[in-house]
């Protein structure tokens, strides 16, 4: 794809933004760049970029000209702006869809509504175990457009992609693709759960027979709704044996172990006990995992290797430090109800939780009955506080505190725990009420912990 010769409309100056400016700032012939907040200016050394025309305190108008405009996936299409632009023939796509278009190498893409962050770093893990030039990239907090610049053809991109960003895409396509799972999240942007699930599986819409997608027979939506695609599949479940005739490539679990079986040939990955990440949330990971690499022809006996070694990703599940026998535990990545479920799940013991943050328009209801036996005293806080204690009320549970900051919220935890208990922060909102991100959230909290005598 040329630049040279292309005015570039740059809209939302985050990490996507900063990426897209760097980079195109001595390739594109002009940048027109805006970011909303006035704020963001700080982050930028304006005589760094000379080609680049930075507005910082207001959207476009859509009138710009510009031969092309790219979103920060936070961005929504609602946007006046954005249909403007559509309407007078400019092409708007994403971060993730220019990257795609300038990268030479390969793609593995992964998305669902949980565990992606795990299973990118894990998966990314074997790629680079293996000798592979890996880059793990995407909604972990790494945008593409930063590693294109030095990378080649046999650079393999290990991309998180989040619905924000598969809703953008055009020709972006990825050698071995995954939905982990959908559940509902993000319902205020995407509106309905058929339309969010939609978007998810655009991660496939371009695929070949040449490529591989890896389907989760577990996760009946996603699985269902990727019946026809063209690619060749391998499936994966952690609850039962897929069926050798409609599954000729599957990975599942039997008797403690993972199998892996092709045609005929079942093959032995791992004992379930050798693996260090635990928990049947983490299984799905590394069953998705294990088919990404399998896709690239990764040895078994190698994957095996990471297995044994890869300790998870920070601020999920994350273990801060044990006080008094309390210990505490970071799962700030908890951004939806389903997430923050799945680590009340992996959790052994009486459990004081921290929740509650941006709204999200989320549906509380299971996620408050996944407290019945496990969740001692809840502590919310955030934009979401009135809409949990609702939800506590409409169910009988009464068990909690309010409390007016992070801050408060550990104090309040650690003079209710009891030796044996464990404080967890597992928000099932997102952090964008009180925080700029889920990483700022986590690691404040895990400062106030570690300030804890
Ligand atoms: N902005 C505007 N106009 C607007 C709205 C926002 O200019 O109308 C500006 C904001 O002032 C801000 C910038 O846009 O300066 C933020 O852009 P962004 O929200 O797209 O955020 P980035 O910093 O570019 O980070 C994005 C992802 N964030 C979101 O999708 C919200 C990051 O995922 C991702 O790591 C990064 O790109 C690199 O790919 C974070 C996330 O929360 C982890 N993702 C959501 C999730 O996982 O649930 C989807």
């Amino acid at each position: 794809m040329e630049l040279y010769d292309k005015r570039i409309g740059i809209i939302g100056l985050g990490k996507s933004g900063h990426g897209l400016v760097t980079y195109l700032s001595n390739k594109a012939s002009r940048v027109i760049a805006f970011d909303s907040k006035t704020e963001s200016r700080e982050n930028y050394k304006i005589c760094d970029y000379p080609n680049v025309e930075f507005n910082f305190g207001s959207n476009p108008s859509g009138d710009e000209e510009v031969d092309m405009v790219i979103l920060s996936p936070g961005i929504s299409l609602d946007h006046g702006f954005v249909n403007k632009f559509i309407q007078r023939g400019i092409e708007v796509i994403g971060e993730v869809e220019l990257a795609f278009r300038l990268a030479q190498g390969s793609f593995v893409g992964i998305t669902g509504t949980n565990g992606k962050t795990t299973t990118t770093a894990l998966t990314g893990q074997i790629f680079k175990d293996a000798g592979i030039d890996a880059r793990i990239v995407g909604n972990i907090g790494k945008p593409i457009i930063t590693e294109v610049e030095n990378s080649d053809s046999a650079t393999v991109f290990v991309t998180e992609l989040s619905s924000f960003q598969l809703e953008t895409i055009k020709e972006f396509n990825c050698s071995a693709g995954v939905i982990i799972n959908i559940t509902p999240d993000h319902l205020d942007r995407h509106k309905t759960l058929e339309n969010y699930a939609r978007i998810k599986t655009n991660i496939f819409k371009n695929q070949t027979p040449d490529d591989f997608a890896i389907i989760n027979l577990d996760d009946k939506l996603s699985s269902d709704l990727t019946k026809d695609l063209a690619s060749k599949k391998i499936y994966v479940s952690v609850y039962q044996t897929p069926d050798a005739k409609t599954a000729e490539r599957a990975i599942f679990i039997k008797d403690g172990k993972i199998i892996y079986r092709n045609k005929l040939t079942s093959t032995e990955i791992i004992k379930l006990e050798e693996i260090f990440i635990k928990g049947r949330h983490n299984y799905e990971n590394v069953l998705c995992a294990t088919g990404l690499a399998l896709s690239f022809g990764i040895e078994i006996s190698s994957i095996a290797k990471t297995l044994k070694e890869f300790k998870g990703v920070e601020h999920r599940l994350e273990f801060v430090k044990e006080i008094k026998g309390v210990s505490y535990i970071n799962d700030s990545k908890g951004t939806n109800p389903d997430a923050s479920i799945k680590a009340l799940e992996a959790i052994e013991g009486d459990i004081i939780l921290i929740a509650g943050g941006y709204d999200k328009k989320s549906d509380f209801k299971e996620f408050v009955k996944a407290f019945e036996n496990r969740v001692k005293l809840a502590i919310i806080l955030g934009e979401t506080k009135e809409i949990l204690k609702s939800e506590f009320e409409a169910s009988g549970f009464t068990n909690y505190k309010t409390a007016q900051d992070m801050e408060d919220a550990v104090k309040k935890a650690n003079a209710f725990a009891e030796k044996g208990d464990t404080v967890l922060l597992s928000p099932a909102c997102a952090s964008w009420d009180m925080y700029t991100s889920f990483e700022q959230r986590g690691d404040h909290f895990k400062a106030l912990v570690n300030k804890l005598v």
